[in-house]
């Protein structure tokens, strides 16, 4: 074997290589090598500081944050759009399309350059953060704006798709949620079982069935013996799904999952009653504050919608929802760098302006570390 076939070897080939015995709709087989930009194979980060705080509270397990934000356009989405825009470029698209509320037009985009399929999203003129925006406008997709929410979009990218017979690349299409249940099988080959309960922002509502049939998928072929049980969450104002009617209006800081009528309603419900889980909501207020945890605490930059999940786990075991030494697993959808406004508007920086001299940041340092730096104040710190 020469050096090529090594390197080959060791790297992850994404995730329609890497589960291609686990992928499949209606068993066709591809006639053209994936469309892949190695997506999946992401981190399973145990919890350090989160871990701590809820022991107050009575829980005493484990708690993974699976960081999908790590993915190569930085959300869960690509795992999805890996399969969806492979199985667009085997069957000769002529273009893609989606709603979105950001990500999985940015995901779509990136994947629609690489298969050199064009891809034209429909997002809401207000309300996609600003990250998002630009990787849609970077990979050079053709962006339509709506005067409207993400359900009007999706309303009209449906239409327009059956009509034009375009490529639609939203979780409607099953491609994409064979593509995400690897993130489940992924945290049970990287555990070695699936945890007890797995906590999951909700938006349209692929993601939570999505992980649900990967999970069952792994138990009917004897890969693990126990099922978890799936805590999804809404954001209180976007929370269709909970509150049992479709929200025309919705509102919440968390843009990703501001979704008044998900597509994948029944689904979502399937997933939590199979599984015995449940489907709540977390306030904005509660979203911000995991949010700024686990940038503080855990050094996890996530989006505010990603943070979601951990919300929703403070929450559970501040109700004694959860057995108390559950394994527990968070994923974290999207990476914080997608919504730079997000900080700019939340979090006040811990910043001083000074005069470029010596003094002055020794004055400064010196009230923020004062034992410190008379300790160390040794010729490395002479004033030049
Ligand atoms: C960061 O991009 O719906 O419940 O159009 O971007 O599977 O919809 C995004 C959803 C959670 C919710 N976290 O997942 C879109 C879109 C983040 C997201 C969700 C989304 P689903």
């Amino acid at each position: 074997m020469g050096r090529e076939d090594n390197l080959r070897r060791r790297a992850w080939q994404g995730v329609v290589i890497e589960y291609y015995d686990f992928i499949s709709v209606n068993n066709e087989k591809l006639k053209l090598p994936p469309v892949s930009l190695q997506e999946g194979n992401t981190p399973l980060i145990e919890s350090v500081s989160l871990v701590k705080e809820l022991k107050e509270f009575g829980f005493s397990g484990k708690i993974y944050f699976k960081h999908e934000g790590l993915n190569p356009t930085s959300s869960f989405k690509d795992r999805g759009m890996a399969v969806a825009v492979t199985r667009a470029r085997d069957s000769n698209a002529q273009a893609i399309i989606c709603a979105s509320t950001g990500n999985t037009s940015a995901s779509a985009s990136a994947y629609g350059a690489r298969a050199k399929i064009p891809v034209i999203i429909v997002v809401p003129e207000k309300g996609v953060t600003i990250g998002k925006l630009v990787q849609a406008i970077a990979h050079g997709a053709v962006m339509i704006r709506v005067k409207g929410n993400f359900d009007s979009a999706l309303q009209l990218a449906r239409k327009v798709a059956e009509d034009f017979s375009l490529f639609i690349v939203n979780s409607i299409n099953p491609w994409r949620i064979e593509g995400q249940k690897t993130a489940s099988l992924e945290i049970c080959d990287a555990l070695g079982f699936a945890p007890d309960y797995h906590f999951i922002p909700v938006g349209n509502a692929g993601n939570i069935y999505s992980y649900w049939i990967g999970y069952k998928q792994y138990k009917e072929i004897g890969r693990i013996d126990m099922l978890p049980k799936m805590y999804g969450f809404q954001a209180e104002g976007a929370a269709p799904i909970v509150k049992g009617h479709p929200i025309s209006d919705p509102q919440t800081i968390a843009s990703a999952i501001r979704i008044g009528n998900p597509a994948n309603w029944e689904r979502a419900i399937l997933a939590k009653e199979e599984s015995e889980g449940i489907i709540d909501t977390v306030s904005d207020d509660e979203i911000l504050k995991a949010y700024k945890f686990m940038g503080e605490k855990e050094g996890i930059f996530c989006e505010l919608s990603s943070a979601a999940s951990v919300a929703g786990l403070i929450k559970m075991v501040k109700k004694k929802s959860t057995q108390k030494d559950a394994v527990v697993v968070c994923t974290l959808t999207g990476h914080g760098l997608k919504d730079p406004q997000a900080v700019i508007d939340f979090i006040p920086p811990k910043e001083a302006i000074i005069e470029p001299s010596f003094k002055a940041i020794k004055n400064l340092i010196q009230e923020i570390i004062p034992q410190k730096i008379e300790k160390s104040q040794s010729s490395a710190l002479q004033e030049t």
